[in-house]
C-alpha cells in the first residue's frame, strides 16, 4: 500500500476493524457477528464496469450525492468499495470528497470484495448494494455475480418475494434470511439492489451515450440507494 495521510487514515479505520473482529473471534465468527446495529452501507460504483459508465462523471455524482446524504446519518456511515488498489473510481472520489472537506469518518472508500468485507478486510457492513440488473437475476459478472454466489439461494428467493424487475435509476431493498452465508459469515441483514444506466451498447436498454438522461438516472440511482439504506436505519 502507498502511504498517503488519506490511505493511512482509512487504513486505520480498517486496522480498528480488524482488531474489532480479532476481538471477537475469541468464539467463532459465525455466532458473534452482530447485525443488531444496521451502521455501515458498502457500495459498489454503479454501472462503471460492465454498463461502461464514464469514471470521471460517475466520481462527480457519487461525492455530490454522499455530500447531500452524509449528514441524514446519525451514526451510520457510507463507503465506497472496489476490488483493487489501483482502482481509478475510487482514487477520482477519494480526491474529490477530501476536496468538500467531507468527514472522512462518515464516508470513506475501502479496497475489498463487497462479499468478504468482514472476512477478509475487518471492515463490518451490515448492509451491501448490488450493482444488479433490470431482471434482479444472478449471474452476468461484476458485483451482481458475486453477490448472489456468495449469499447463496436465499438472496434469490428473499429478491422474488420483494420484486421481479427493476427500472434504470431505482432500488429494492431487501432483507437476508439469517441462514444466508452471507449473513452468518459477514454479518450482512440486508442486500439492495440497485439498477444504474447502462451506456454498453451490448447490454439491455443501452442509453446510447446520451449523458444527460444517464448522470440524471445514475442521479436517481444514488438517491434511491441511500433512501433505502437511511429506511432500513429507521
Ligand atoms: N467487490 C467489490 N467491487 C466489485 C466487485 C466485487 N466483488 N466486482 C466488481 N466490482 P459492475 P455495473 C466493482 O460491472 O457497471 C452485471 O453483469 C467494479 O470494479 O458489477 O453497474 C449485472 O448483472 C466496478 O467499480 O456493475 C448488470 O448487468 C463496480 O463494482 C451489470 O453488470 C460496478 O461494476 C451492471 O454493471
Amino acid at each position: 500500500c502507498k502511504g498517503t495521510a488519506k490511505e493511512s487514515l482509512l487504513l486505520g479505520v480498517a486496522s480498528k476493524e480488524v482488531k474489532e473482529s480479532e476481538n471477537l473471534a475469541k468464539g467463532s465468527v459465525d455466532d458473534d457477528v452482530s447485525v443488531d446495529e444496521i451502521t455501515t452501507l458498502a457500495f459498489p460504483s454503479i454501472s462503471t464496469a460492465d454498463f461502461q459508465f464514464n469514471n470521471e462523471t460517475a466520481s462527480d455524482i457519487i461525492v455530490e450525492k454522499v455530500e447531500e446524504f452524509v449528514n441524514k446519518l446519525e451514526n451510520a456511515r457510507l463507503v465506497l468499495v472496489d476490488l483493487t488498489h489501483g482502482s481509478k473510481i475510487l482514487s477520482l472520489v477519494r480526491t474529490k470528497a477530501e476536496k468538500r472537506n467531507i468527514d472522512s469518518k462518515k464516508f470513506f472508500t475501502f479496497v475489498g470484495n463487497i462479499t468478504q468485507l468482514y472476512s477478509q478486510g475487518g471492515l463490518r457492513c451490515n448492509v451491501i448494494a448490488n450493482a444488479a440488473n433490470w431482471r434482479l437475476k444472478p449471474g452476468g459478472g461484476g458485483v451482481n455475480a458475486a453477490i448472489f454466489t456468495a449469499a447463496g439461494l436465499a438472496l434469490e428467493t428473499a429478491t422474488k418475494e420483494r420484486a421481479n424487475s427493476l427500472l434504470p435509476g431505482h432500488a429494492v431493498v431487501v432483507p437476508l434470511p439469517s441462514d444466508s452465508p452471507l449473513y452468518t459469515r459477514e454479518g450482512v441483514s440486508h442486500v439492495i439492489h440497485v439498477l444504474g444506466p447502462n451506456m454498453n451498447p451490448q447490454r439491455p436498454n443501452s442509453l446510447n451515450n446520451d449523458y444527460n438522461k444517464g448522470c440524471s438516472i445514475l442521479r436517481e440511482a444514488y438517491t434511491s440507494l441511500f433512501t433505502g439504506f437511511l429506511s432500513i436505519l429507521r
